[in-house]
């Protein structure tokens, strides 16, 4: 399997991270990357190849254009203000208030913002802009008819949605592939998304379409991140009705559980009979995820890897979330490894 991948990641190197009440060195680092890269050349995976620049009419077909217009803004608006520290959001429209848009950067950050745990710092517009051309670079491969191909997106992707970041997400990286290969014909795309935390963006951004598939595993959204989606009766609405599949788990859940609800979820894609399968790969579903508390071993995303791999769809993987640096990339690459055994 190829993957696609760029230093230019190094561009997202925010200095701090909203948790526990302190600003804390970002769990979402650069040195994710380099371990994950490090075990694909040990296992010799593939052939790692540069992206190539797509440019924003296809990040323009799932995000609004004044929300890009202010992503690639902020930081030099934030700066302008002389503030010592990245931007983060402060305030926001909650409940009762009004959801016009103000004109200062202050309030802007609020109304773009779904969580104030991200920041944007220099260079996180141009890091997550060659973030979605890796993906669409990988989604490329696949449509001239490579069976498989792995993104090393960062930052990850599946929090954003049309018009809000959070969650370490800017661009929905596995959104914009998604609709890239229906723009070149393809009729019906799954994204199964695997990653610990609901994929919150990628559900709102596909909730009214049939189009796009959107299956996701996650933690209950009662206990946690992103905390106000992710409920298994959202199933969808309108023409889109149906095409929505959450299966949130309790804290504490194992590999059993989990692949029984993976099985499940195997089930429904094959019936929906999909031209493509994005996975949204997160490993954050590790038992020592510094953020998060299922218990996969890392053994356990080989087997898991195995059962994707016997689908038999061509399947284009999305680099999402993981923060146990030391172990991430065995459990990557475990994954597209158990993939390929098949
Ligand atoms: C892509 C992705 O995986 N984003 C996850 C963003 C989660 N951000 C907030 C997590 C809050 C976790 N709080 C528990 C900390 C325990 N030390
Ligand atoms: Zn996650």
């Amino acid at each position: 399997m190829k993957t696609i991948h760029t230093e230019k990641h190094r561009l997202r190197n925010s200095k701090s991270e909203l948790s526990g009440g302190l600003l804390v060195s970002p769990y979402e680092c650069p040195e994710r990357v380099d371990y994950i890269l490090a075990r694909l050349k040990q296992q010799s995976l593939g052939e790692i190849i540069s992206p190539n620049a797509f440019g924003l009419a296809p990040i323009l077909r799932i995000h609004d254009e004044h929300y890009l217009e202010f992503l690639s803004t902020c930081w030099t608006r934030w700066k302008a203000l002389g503030y010592q520290g990245e931007a983060i959001a402060s305030v926001w429209p909650a409940r009762g208030m009004r959801q016009r848009k103000p004109t200062d950067i202050e309030g802007l950050v609020g109304y773009y913002a779904f969580a104030s745990e991200t920041t944007i710092s220099d260079g996180t517009w141009e890091a997550a802009l060659h973030s979605a051309d890796v993906a669409l670079s990988a989604q490329a491969l696949i449509a001239s008819g490579e069976k498989s191909a792995f993104a090393l997106c960062r930052p990850p992707g599946h929090h954003a949605a049309s018009d809000l970041f959070g969650g370490y997400c800017f661009i929905n990286n596995a959104a914009v592939a998604a609709q890239a290969s229906l723009d070149q014909g393809a009729k019906r795309v799954v994204i199964l998304d695997v990653d610990f935390h609901h994929g919150n963006g990628t559900q709102e951004i596909f909730y009214h379409r049939n189009d796009v598939f959107y299956v996701s595993l996650h933690g209950h959204p009662a206990e946690h991140f992103p905390h106000f989606l992710g409920y298994a009766d959202e199933k969808g609405t309108g023409e889109g009705e149906g095409f929505n599949l959450n299966l949130p788990m309790s804290s504490g859940t194992d590999f059993d559980t989990w692949d029984a609800s993976l099985a499940l979820a195997c089930n429904r894609i094959m019936q929906y009979a999909p031209d493509i399968l994005i996975v949204s790969l997160g490993v954050d579903t590790f038992v020592d995820d510094p953020i998060s508390n299922f218990r996969l071993q890392s053994d356990d995303f080989t087997r898991y890897g195995e059962r994707l791999g016997k689908l038999g769809i061509p399947t284009l993987f999305v680099m999402e979330g993981g923060y146990a640096v030391s172990e991430i990339g065995t459990n990557v690459v475990n994954v597209l490894a158990g993939f390929e055994g098949n």
